[in-house]
C-alpha cells in the first residue's frame, strides 16, 4: 500500500466504524421472502455453516455485544434476519441468512432452507453482496464450495471471510489462509481477496467493516 492508500483506507475504516455506532436496528426475521422489507436499500448478505461465528462477526461489526444472537445451538435459525444500519434515512441492511451444513438436519428442512436461500440470491435486487464466513479452523469443506457455487450461478459477488483467527496458531492459519485464497480463485464470483478476521480480538474487523460500508454504498 502505498502512503496515499493507507491513507485513504484509514479514513475509509474511520468512516465506516462512524455509521457502524450510529443506529442499528434488529427489523425482523423472515421464514419466508414475502416477509421481507420493501427492497429499497442495499443489503449485504451473510452467509456460513452453523456455528461458523456469524452472528459473533455481526456483533463485531456493530460493535454490539447481541444485537444478532449467538448461540450454541446450532442448525435451529431458518429465516432471514434483517438489520438495519443508519436511520432516516436508512443507510443499508445486513442480513444473517440462516447457517448450513448442520449434521443431523432432516432432509425437509435442508430442502427448504436451499429453495428460501436460492431464491433470495436470484431475485433481491438490492443485494450487493455477500459475505461467505469459514471457520479457520476447519477450512473450506464440501458444503462451503456448494453455496459458492450457488452464489457463482446466481452471479452475486462474494468476499470469503475466514472467522475465529484466534483459535489456531499463525502458522496453521498462514496454510488454511493459502489453501482458501487458492480455492476461492477458482470461483468466477469470489473476490481474489481474503478476509481474516477474529471477532473475539477484533482481528480484521475494521477493515471488513470498511469492505461492507463501500460494498453497500459505493
Ligand atoms: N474464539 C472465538 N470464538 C468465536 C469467534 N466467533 C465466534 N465464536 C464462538 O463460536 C460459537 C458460534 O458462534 P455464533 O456467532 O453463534 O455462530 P453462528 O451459528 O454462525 O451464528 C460461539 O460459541 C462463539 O462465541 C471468534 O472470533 N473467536
Ligand atoms: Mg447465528
Amino acid at each position: 500500500m502505498t502512503p496515499e492508500e493507507s491513507r485513504a483506507q484509514q479514513l475509509a475504516e474511520k468512516e465506516a466504524a462512524k455509521l457502524f455506532s450510529g443506529p442499528v436496528e434488529f427489523v425482523l426475521s423472515a421464514p419466508q421472502l414475502k416477509f421481507l422489507p420493501d427492497p429499497t436499500v442495499p443489503e449485504i448478505a451473510f452467509c456460513g455453516r452453523s456455528n461458523v461465528g456469524k452472528s459473533t462477526l455481526l456483533n463485531a461489526l456493530t460493535g454490539r455485544k447481541s444485537i444478532a444472537r449467538t448461540s450454541v445451538t446450532p442448525g435451529r435459525t431458518q429465516e432471514l434476519n434483517i438489520f438495519d444500519i443508519g436511520s432516516d434515512p436508512v443507510q443499508f441492511r445486513l442480513v444473517d441468512m440462516p447457517g448450513y451444513g448442520f449434521a443431523k438436519a432432516p432432509v425437509k428442512v435442508v430442502e427448504k432452507w436451499k429453495k428460501l436461500v436460492r431464491t433470495y440470491l436470484r431475485g433481491r435486487v438490492v443485494l450487493n453482496r455477500t459475505l461467505v464466513l469459514i471457520d479457520s479452523r476447519h477450512g473450506m469443506k464440501d458444503v462451503d464450495r456448494e453455496m459458492m457455487t450457488m452464489l457463482d450461478e446466481s452471479a452475486v459477488s462474494y468476499r470469503v471471510v475466514l472467522t475465529k483467527a484466534d483459535k489456531i496458531k499463525a502458522s496453521e492459519l498462514a496454510k488454511t489462509a493459502a489453501k482458501v485464497e487458492e480455492e476461492a480463485r477458482k470461483h468466477v464470483a469470489a473476490f481474489p481477496h481474503l478476509h481474516i478476521t477474529s471477532s473475539e480480538k477484533g482481528m480484521g474487523i475494521a477493515e471488513l467493516r470498511a469492505a461492507v460500508v463501500a460494498d453497500a454504498l459505493g
